[in-house]
């Protein structure tokens, strides 16, 4: 089945890294869809500062059922995108109750919203690759079929949010496609985010403010990189091309170390720069890392022929860039 009459989308997250992405490519590419996000009351709107102008803004709180079924009610979508989330990883071990009562508990009020509602949007439900956890190498590329073995309290939020949105399909009707999506980055990503950590302090050095020292968690890690670009575009075929009820496994072509992602970038260095140390700090190693993620994403590329077009060459030059800007301006 595909949707082909979408005119009105909800974007929960709309003022993180991917919803801002989102909804400038649906205004690019899909020019009079009619888009509405949700954010919390003092959400920093930096992220959408060139775009709040032509999407509507709703406040409301995944904690607040209310909230949303006010907002579901008002907006009456045909399509959601629910980005809304604590979404990282570390923090999920300094609040392990909050993640899971955003992720999990958030995303049962907005299946509750809809049901209670009677509303019956296409609902896209932003899972993760972090669900398989620790994979054996006899087991890359992981397939929607690997075994889900969450190794932080993010990941086992993600799988709450996964299979409630399973269920709300099953028991409901209500027409959950559930991505999980391996690492994706670019322009806006977030500072304690690998990649974008790295870029920043590049780019600090570049500018004199910090000592010619990158520190580093485990350079070893392996990931297939993406695009945020290249995922939102995803994202849009997800809601329109695939069946709910369905899980895809979606992620990029380009897999390294963290080390050869470090090497990648320090190529980008500007001239002059001093020379610069790699230096590990112990508090960047995560309890339970993930190492090995490489996805098969067959399933999704048969539905829809995505295929990831940005190369992460130009990802991690684009977001070097950003991170440069910030710098200049005084802006971290
Ligand atoms: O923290 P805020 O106010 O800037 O808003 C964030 C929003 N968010 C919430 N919205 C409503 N109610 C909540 N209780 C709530 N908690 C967080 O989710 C922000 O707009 C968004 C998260 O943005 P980022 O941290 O930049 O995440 P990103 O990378 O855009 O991730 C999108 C999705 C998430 O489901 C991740 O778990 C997945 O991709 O990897």
């Amino acid at each position: 089945m595909t949707q082909t009459n979408i005119k009105t989308v909800l974007i929960t997250g709309i003022t993180g890294f991917v919803g801002s992405h989102l909804a400038e490519y649906i205004l690019s590419d899909h020019p009079g869809i009619n888009i509405h996000g949700l954010k919390r009351w003092r959400s920093p709107k930096d992220n959408i500062r060139n775009i709040q102008n032509r999407v509507t803004l709703h406040d409301g709180d995944l904690n607040d059922l209310s909230s949303l079924l006010t907002v579901c009610q008002d907006v009456k979508p045909d399509a959601i995108f629910h980005l809304a989330a604590q979404s990282y990883v570390p923090t999920s071990y300094k609040a392990p109750v909050d993640t899971i009562h955003t992720n999990v508990i958030g995303t049962t009020n907005l299946l509750e919203a809809l049901r209670i509602a009677k509303l019956d949007p296409v609902v896209h439900i932003c899972s993760s690759s972090e669900v398989y956890g620790q994979v054996q190498p006899d087991e890359v590329p992981i397939t929607e079929a690997t075994p889900l073995r969450p190794a932080s309290p993010y990941a086992v939020s993600k799988v709450g949010e996964d299979m409630i949105s399973y269920t709300y399909h099953q028991a409901y009707g209500i027409k959950t496609i559930r991505s999980r999506m391996f690492t994706h980055s670019g322009p806006r990503r977030g500072e304690v985010f690998v990649d974008s950590w790295f870029a920043l302090q590049l780019a600090r050095i570049e500018a004199g403010q910090q000592d010619p020292v990158i520190k580093v968690g485990n350079l070893d890690s392996v990931r297939t990189f993406c695009d945020v670009r290249d995922t939102v575009r995803a994202y849009w075929m997800l809601v329109n091309k695939c069946p709910p009820g369905e899980v895809y496994n979606i992620g990029g072509v380009e897999t390294m170390t963290i080390r050869e992602m470090l090497e990648k970038l320090l190529t980008m260095k500007r001239k002059g720069t001093p020379e610069i140390e790699v230096k590990v700090d112990q508090t960047l190693i995560r309890p339970a890392d993930v190492t090995l993620q490489i996805p098969c994403t067959d399933k999704f590329g048969k539905e829809t022929n995505w295929k990831p077009e940005i190369p992460y060459e130009q990802c991690l030059k684009d977001m070097l860039d950003y991170w440069r800007h910030q710098v200049a301006v005084g802006l971290i």
